[in-house]
């Protein structure tokens, strides 16, 4: 490994000489490397084409993104360009890029480790939506087509839920009837698009809590990373997902099921922080669907893990082969039991709200 990267750098203006190469970090898509060099230390990664088929789109969203959120004075990823001036290359039918590592910062894996910082992470994210407020959303690539476009994704699920081997399906059956009894709920976001009462915007979408770093010794966010998935969006899509990965509370692969906990003072902190960059910005729809989101993206993300298990992992990255239902557990466990929790959660946001 650390031969073929090392071969690779020499296409990169980077400074220094390479002292290490080594793997790096805790995502499922990408394939990551930290390369530290007598005078800095980089990031090189291999991005994931079979998740992302435009690469060119992608890193043009991430220049233009990168580049607006620095003109407003804030930090975000720096693009190291290739010898040619480019913003990646192309090896055989693989694509790297390489970026500056963000330095003195702490990524968490979960919560548990940063309770304290719910309400800096929503200020992050609320900051990110409102800073990239005034790019036109339908100017960037989607990366990803249909990201999260729920009832798409139960289509996709179903499609591999009946081609899946007997076995596979015996295995799953609680976890698979939990989403498909749950059909007609996965609707709204979608359907408020379409109308008119839920915008487009850029988002992230991808915003769980090791897409961010924080710094080591302020303890203020760092910097949003992980932009492969900057495209237009909802708003919605952030505030479900980014509570998605917080509830989770352990890890998204623990068979602990309860420590899943629709966590109130998590949920009031962070939306504190959000609503204080972002109150009015939203639309009544979207602040009434904040706790359906939450839902919606965590069974959103159940049905995509175990869709990929019964493909045969194909998508996201694994340890082992039931690595992708053990994460459809936490997901689906976790959606039962935001459903319960939506009036507190309303009831929360509408104090947050006056
Ligand atoms: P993936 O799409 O596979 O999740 P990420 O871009 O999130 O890839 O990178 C994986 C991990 O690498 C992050 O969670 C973070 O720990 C680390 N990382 C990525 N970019 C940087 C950077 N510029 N500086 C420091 N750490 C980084
Ligand atoms: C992936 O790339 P990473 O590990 O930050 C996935 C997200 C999922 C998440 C679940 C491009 O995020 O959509 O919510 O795993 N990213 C992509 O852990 O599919
Ligand atoms: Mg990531």
């Amino acid at each position: 490994m650390a031969n073929r990267i090392t071969s690779l750098l020499k296409n990169f203006k980077f400074a220094g000489n390479i002292i290490s190469v080594e793997s790096f970090g805790n995502g499922h898509i990408n394939s990551t490397y930290r390369i530290v060099t007598s005078e800095d230390e980089y990031i090189l990664q291999e991005i994931n084409v079979n998740a992302f088929k435009d690469v060119a789109g992608l890193m043009n969203n991430i220049e233009i993104v990168t580049k607006h959120i620095k003109n407003k004075g804030n930090n975000s990823l720096d693009i190291i360009p290739t010898v040619e001036g480019k913003l990646y290359i192309e090896v055989n039918g693989h694509f790297y890029r390489m970026l500056r590592f963000i330095k003195d910062t702490v990524c968490y894996e979960s919560i548990k480790e940063s309770r304290s910082l719910a309400f800096k992470l929503g200020s992050a994210f609320g900051n990110f939506h409102h800073l990239l407020a005034d790019v036109n959303a339908s100017t960037l690539s989607d990366t990803i087509k249909d990201f999260h476009n729920t009832p798409k994704r139960f289509q996709d699920f179903l499609d591999a839920y009946k081609s899946a081997s007997f076995s596979k399906r015996l295995i799953a059956e609680q976890e698979a009837s939990y989403i498909i009894n749950h059909k007609d709920t996965y609707s709204k976001v979608m359907d408020g698009l379409k109308e008119g009462t839920i915008k487009s915007h850029v988002t992230h979408n991808d915003p769980k809590i090791n897409n961010v770093l924080f710094d080591k010794t302020t303890h203020e966010v760092s910097a949003v990373i992980d932009l492969d998935t900057v495209m237009s969006g909802s708003f919605l899509f952030d505030i479900g997902d980014a509570f998605r990965s917080l509830f989770t509370g352990e890890n998204e692969d623990s068979k602990d099921l309860t420590k899943l906990k629709v966590d109130f003072v998590i949920f009031k902190e962070y939306m504190k922080g959000y609503l204080s960059k972002m109150k009015d910005d939203l639309t009544k729809r979207e602040i009434e669907l904040i706790p359906y989101s939450i839902y919606l993206l965590t069974i959103e993300c159940g049905m995509r893990f175990l869709e990929d298990y019964f493909r045969g992992n194909v998508y996201f990255k694994v340890d082992y082969d039931e690595h992708n239902l053990i994460r459809s557990r936490t997901q689906i466990t976790l959606a039962e039991r935001i459903l319960l929790n939506m009036n507190e959660l309303s009831r929360i946001v509408d104090e947050i709200m006056g």
